[in-house]
């Protein structure tokens, strides 16, 4: 009877115990965020990017894309360039949230291309015509296209979101129009503070948040519900340069929950 009380008491103690363990753990391979919730260390690109200035311990990055102190350059304002960064761990939360810090700009005023993508892919690391990505994926893409290819009777710059099932195709002369589950104009370029978006995906919906005015202000660009999206994809952010050009600067990326 003793016995029991002991073993069953040492158990429930022994629990505790792991528990406890697991949530000191869980804090330490995590950063806590501002609103309490925390920050997956693996899913976060923040500054100091790399110890030798040539890796990074959950990042690939490739083609033209490359990095320096302060923020990694996926293109420089030249033609025909391309580079991505991707994380190398696939996610497996079923709702998650994104924010990207970017900065987009170059010498031409309203004349600059392609723009960048973040990404949410079965695929990772595969160069291609789709902001410096690969066509034909599998999962989500934000597009942030700087460059008005269709006839739309709007102003660019425009983002566009799609969801790809690996035949799907973007459709580069409408702006991705055909396919686009959702979209607003977004006047990004060429601003003197910073610039950030949040790609957020909660129940199955998908929302798609600016703070792009230097207010600290998020800002709805759209909201989608209906939309499903599998675990175990990775997350990258690639960009494009055409016959026209612009810098596409990633400075950080922020995973949560
Ligand atoms: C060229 C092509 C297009 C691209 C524009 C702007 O026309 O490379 O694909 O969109 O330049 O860069
Ligand atoms: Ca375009």
């Amino acid at each position: 009877m003793e016995r029991c009380r002991f073993s069953c008491s040492f158990t429930r103690y022994f629990i505790v115990f792991l528990f406890l363990l697991s949530v000191i753990n869980g804090q330490d391979s995590s950063q806590v965020a501002p609103d309490g919730g925390f920050l997956k260390r693996e899913y976060s690109l923040t500054k100091p990017y790399s110890s030798n200035g040539m890796t990074m311990p959950f990042w690939d990055f490739r083609d033209n894309a490359m990095l320096t102190n302060n923020y990694i350059r996926l293109t420089s304002n030249h033609q025909a360039k391309l580079g991505s960064v991707w994380n190398k761990i696939p996610c497996y939360l079923r709702d998650w949230e994104m924010q990207v810090q970017f900065k987009v700009h170059g010498g031409g005023r309203t004349l600059a291309a392609d723009g960048f993508a973040i990404w949410y892919t079965k695929e990772r690391m595969t160069p291609g015509p789709v902001f410096g990505s690969r066509d034909e994926f599998h999962g989500l893409g934000v597009f942030f296209d700087t460059y008005k290819n269709g006839p739309q009777a709007v102003t660019f710059p425009q983002i566009t979101a799609m969801i790809g099932n690996g035949t799907t195709k973007y459709d580069h002369m409408t702006d991705g129009k055909i396919n686009s589950v959702g979209s607003c104009l977004a006047s990004f370029r060429n601003k003197d503070y910073d610039t950030f978006v949040t790609v957020r995906y909660v129940k199955e919906t998908l929302s798609v948040r600016l703070d792009i005015d230097g207010l600290g202000e998020w800002k709805e660009c759209f909201i989608v519900p209906g939309v499903k999206l599998p675990t175990g994809y990775f997350i990258g952010v690639s960009a494009a340069t055409g016959d026209l050009a612009d810098n596409h600067d990633v400075t950080n990326i922020h995973r949560q929950p």
